[in-house]
């Protein structure tokens, strides 16, 4: 898979211990502290995010999920035949298998995500239930440089697939800028994208505060992460999960917060908490469907149809590259 990977443009197989503690004690030095959502997926921390996928409170996946399912005809009829997907993100998989089995012919799927190990066992799993797919697994941050490999000449349309709605995860100007890129590598093609909507702040609250704390446990699995991965002593029960809805931003945002005055060592460095203070480690925007569409149009491409569920808690667009 390194070629794949060495095609995809990703700088962080160089190196990725090196990546995370640069970002990290740069979070720790900066104020405020922030620190990049993609250091949640290590193996563990796409397990957990498997499970909040299954959360009662934790609406967006199932939402998705039967958006899809209703509408996967409509979607694949979009498509074309002999069409390619390219998934930013690929996570468990589970999304794209209600549009492979609707669509005519699919000719080859790539999914990029930044969890190698995560990736390869569940690509392994979706290419033992369609035998005739080419599946090219791409481990790399599709949020750094994108590079596909070429499209075979008789190929039928290339299609992005961004579901999930984490197109949140990144701040405007940033998203911004992935949509451009995303818009010029599929150009000719499509964006399938999944986003989720401004709504009752008391339902957005709850999925991300369920009551099992496995969002809690997610967003510590960061501290724990560099424990093992960077030699840090993070002391887990000493920071608390902090999620809430910041209205003004239409974000969700998630931080871990300093139970007491504390520090930390890294790369030979301290660093200091004291109590109540925050590393920010998410924000989760929320759209409408007219800012969405705003935001794509303004990226490069064109919108298409948008299909969204009974109570309008999540949307799915088609943009046309
Ligand atoms: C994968 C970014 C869409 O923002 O809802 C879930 C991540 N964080 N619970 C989201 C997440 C906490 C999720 N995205």
């Amino acid at each position: 898979q390194s070629s794949h990977a060495a095609e995809a443009g990703n700088d962080e197989r160089v190196s990725p211990a090196g990546e995370f503690a640069h970002d990290l004690a740069r979070a720790l030095a900066n104020r405020p502290r922030s620190i990049s959502p993609k250091y949640f997926y290590d193996a563990e921390g796409s397990r957990l995010f498997d499970r909040i996928c299954e959360l009662p409170e934790y609406y967006p996946t199932r939402t998705e999920l039967g958006i899809l399912a209703r509408h996967a005809p409509d979607i694949a009829a979009h498509m074309g035949p002999q069409a390619e997907i390219v998934e930013f993100g690929a996570g468990s998989l589970r999304k794209v298998r209600l549009l492979l089995d609707a669509m005519d012919r699919p000719a080859r799927y790539l999914p990029i995500d930044i969890s190698g190990e995560h990736l390869a066992h569940s690509a392994a799993l979706l290419q033992r239930d369609y035998p005739g797919l080419e599946v090219r697994p791409v481990a790399a941050d599709y949020t750094q440089r994108l590079l596909l490999p070429a499209q075979p000449p008789d190929a039928g349309r290339r299609v992005g697939f961004f579901p999930g709605s984490t197109i949140g995860n990144f701040a405007p100007e940033e998203a911004l800028h992935f949509l451009t890129s995303a818009a010029q590598v599929l150009r000719g093609g499509a964006l399938l994208i999944g986003a989720d909507l401004v709504k009752d702040p008391a339902v957005l609250h709850a999925a991300y505060n369920d009551s099992q704390g496995v969002t809690a446990a997610f967003n510590l699995n960061l501290l724990a992460r560099a424990n093992r991965e960077l030699g840090t002593r993070f002391d887990l029960a000493q920071f608390a999960h902090g999620a809430f809805y910041n209205a003004p931003h239409r974000r969700i945002e998630m931080h871990l917060v300093s139970r007491k005055r504390q520090r930390v060592a890294l790369g030979g460095e301290w660093y200091e908490f004291e109590e109540g203070d925050s590393l920010h480690t998410e924000n989760s925007h929320k759209f409408t469907i007219d800012s969405l569409r705003a935001l794509a149009s303004r990226a490069g491409f064109r919108p298409g149809p948008v299909w969204t569920d009974p109570d309008h808690l999540f949307s799915v667009h088609w943009l046309h590259a």
